[in-house]
């Protein structure tokens, strides 16, 4: 094989061992890597209803075909396993160093189950495995972890790590890398908490195994080349993903107030304009010469990594209007391993549940001591962070009072930051997502907007989400490098299949990689579908209940909210465009088609396929 390594690393810490597994072509040419890998691990090992925080559970980390090569932005990596928060599947992206380096200790995948008796770290350097004494570790935030074992075992080697809030299974709690990237939000840093690993750090330094180097090697500079001549290229250089601050404004989709309303009074405090003038250096992933991490000094004198999602959960969402501030929340957040998006969505929560008297929180909107003093008890769930620490949906079925209504999440995961009030297909998007509310699979916010806003339910925006569920959440998050440079510059997706069979030898289109899409999504479905036993529902795909019943009072789409009837229509209309049924479920046609026919075997043990 090449392009792959063929070899995945099993880890089993009740065991203490380690142990490296060969897989087939025919499962690296039909999963591709990352979170294809990841479903179809999932879906045959992991015993339907284990406890996601329980030994059971199995906690992957997945790179791709194209992860490490000198490409465009292929510093990524995905962490999967079944999820604490949602029940479902889960997975999350993050840029790191652990990338390159799994791939160039000859592996492409790390499988983790069992639980250590006490809390350990696993440490790979080529085919060297060991799983060591994390003791001194353990109660330390992010950062500090992360500086210790750099200093032990050196600035090449990558590291993945959890803050507190994994440790204390906080169940918005992700993995992180770097000092500020982050991924996982549907509590991957809970799953490795639950496991007592504090950290895995990979040194590789072998040669990847590749089908063609000169040409890869050829292509990969084109691709450097192009990038910087993109129209949008010196923008983004600037702003990165905070230029969506002001653009969300103008749009009226800046989640305030606990996704009450779509703008924000103080939106020009936080936004990229007002970043620019504070940004002190940038950082980024491996491999990329497009990086986007601006980075601020915070109300503690410390630096602090922004993006769009990060800044605007935790400015707008809550109140706080002053950028410093929301730096020193983001960074808290970093340092203890928590979700942005997740810590800013139960905030503000909390703010509103407060409001309304429903919990006993001295809390209030642009509350910045309050929001500090929340983040520490969520990372330790402790006190009122015990309850809320458990994400909003579960929070709110335990405070009661009706608190679900404006608990912001489907399935489970808190929607990331664009208020739906008026953007049906965006909603679609958050439904139907395959680990809930998340922007990363079909962010079509920015077409719908530009295009037809008002033809709102338009069965176009079904076709819009589905292509770009099969780009984003099919092709990138398989092949595993940055999506970036195509969405946000236009670099064309046609370079992929190119780099793909340079370094695997083997020919895939893109309808082949749109084919792979529709692959992988129906056997997360499924996950999903045998997870959920009997409860499954297609009311689990619906939006937020207050982007339907609770119209935006404010700016310029006042008056303005979803319509259930015609949201369930245009759902409808994406299930027949996906070959699911009226349940949302792929029929046995459709899996058949996909090459699932034993999983749709294995499925309909659970529920009658149609
Ligand atoms: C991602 C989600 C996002 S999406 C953001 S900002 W974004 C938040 N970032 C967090 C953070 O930072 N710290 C923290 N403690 N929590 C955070 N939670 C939020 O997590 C990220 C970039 C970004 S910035 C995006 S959109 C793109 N995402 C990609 C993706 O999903 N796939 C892919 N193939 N390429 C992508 N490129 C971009 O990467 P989750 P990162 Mg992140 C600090 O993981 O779970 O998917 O949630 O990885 O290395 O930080 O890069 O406006
Ligand atoms: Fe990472 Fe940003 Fe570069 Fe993507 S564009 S690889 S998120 S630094």
């Amino acid at each position: 094989m090449k392009g792959w390594n063929g070899r995945l690393l099993r880890v089993d810490l009740t065991k203490g061992t380690t142990e490296v597994q060969e897989y087939s072509e025919e499962f690296a040419k039909k999963f591709v890597g990352g979170r294809g890998f990841a479903v179809k691990l999932l879906w045959d090992e992991l015993k339907p209803g284990a406890d996601p925080l329980g030994p059971e559970n199995m906690l992957i980390f997945a790179t791709g075909p194209l992860t490490g090569y000198i490409i465009p932005n292929s510093g990524k990596m995905v962490v999967s396993a079944k999820s604490p928060l949602t029940g479902g599947y889960a997975d999350g992206n993050l840029g790191t160093q652990a990338s390159p380096n799994l791939r160039k200790a000859g592996l492409d995948a790390i499988v983790v189950t069992g639980k250590a008796e006490r809390p350990c770290y696993l440490y790979i350097e080529d085919d060297n495995f060991e799983i060591l004494d994390a003791s001194g570790l353990w109660g330390l935030d992010s950062y500090k972890a992360e500086a210790k074992l750099k200093e032990k075992h050196g600035r090449a080697a990558g590291a993945l790590l959890i803050g507190q809030s994994g440790e204390n299974l906080c169940r918005i709690a992700t993995v992180v890398s770097q000092e500020g990237r982050a991924g996982g939000r549907p509590g991957m840093g809970a799953v490795m908490g639950s496991k007592n690993l504090k950290a895995v750090v990979i040194r590789g330094t072998k040669e990847l195994p590749t089908h063609d180097p000169e040409k890869l090697k050829e292509l990969g500079k084109l691709g450097f080349d192009i990038i910087p001549k993109k129209d949008n290229y010196k923008w983004w250089k600037r702003q990165g993903t905070m230029a969506t601050v002001e653009w969300c404004q103008e749009a009226g989709t800046l989640p305030t107030h606990n996704f009450r309303e779509g703008v924000f009074d103080y939106a020009a405090c936080i936004d990229g304009n007002t970043m620019e003038a504070m940004t002190v250096k940038q950082r980024g992933c491996p491999n990329c010469n497009m990086i986007c991490g601006n980075i601020i000094i915070d109300t503690e004198g410390r630096e602090s990594e922004l993006d769009y999602e990060n800044v605007t959960m935790l400015g707008s969402n809550i109140g706080i209007k002053d950028l410093k501030q929301v730096g020193t929340l983001n960074r808290m957040c970093d340092e203890l391993g928590l979700d942005t998006i997740g810590a800013g969505s139960v905030i503000g929560f909390a703010m509103e549940a407060a409001e309304k008297g429903l919990i006993d929180l001295d809390i209030t909107w642009g509350d910045f001591e309050g929001s500090k003093k929340l983040l520490k008890d969520l990372a330790y769930m402790r006190g009122i962070g015990a309850t809320l620490g458990l994400g909003t949906k579960a929070a709110a079925e335990k405070i009661g009072g009706g608190s679900g209504d404006f608990a912001i999440q489907v399935k489970g995961l808190e929607c990331s930051a664009y208020d739906c009030h008026f953007c049906p297909g965006m909603a679609l998007s958050f439904g139907t997502s395959p680990i809930g509310a998340h922007h990363k699979d079909a962010w079509v916010i920015s077409w719908e907007i530009s295009t037809g806003r008002r033809a709102f339910y338009d069965p176009e925006k079904a076709d819009k989400v589905i292509e770009f569920q099969r780009i984003r959440g099919g092709m990138f998050e398989c092949l595993v490098t940055c999506r970036f440079p195509w969405i946000e510059l236009g670099f064309e997706l046609d370079h992929y299949p190119g780099y793909f069979e340079a370094a695997t030898g083997v020919e895939m289109s893109l309808d082949d990689f749109w084919a792979l899409g529709d692959r992988v999504y129906a056997l997360i479905r499924a996950f999903w579908v045998r997870e959920f036993d009997g409860k499954w529902d297609r009311k689990m795909d619906y939006p937020p209940k207050r982007w339907f019943d609770e119209p935006l009072t404010k700016g310029a789409l006042k008056g303005e909210h979803l319509d259930r009837e015609k949201y369930d229509g245009l759902l409808q209309t994406y299930y027949d465009k996906r070959g699911w049924d009226d349940r949302g479920i792929p029929t046995k046609e459709t899996f058949e088609k996909l090459g699932l026919a034993e999983e749709a075997a294995e499925l309909a043990k659970f529920i009658y396929l149609k």
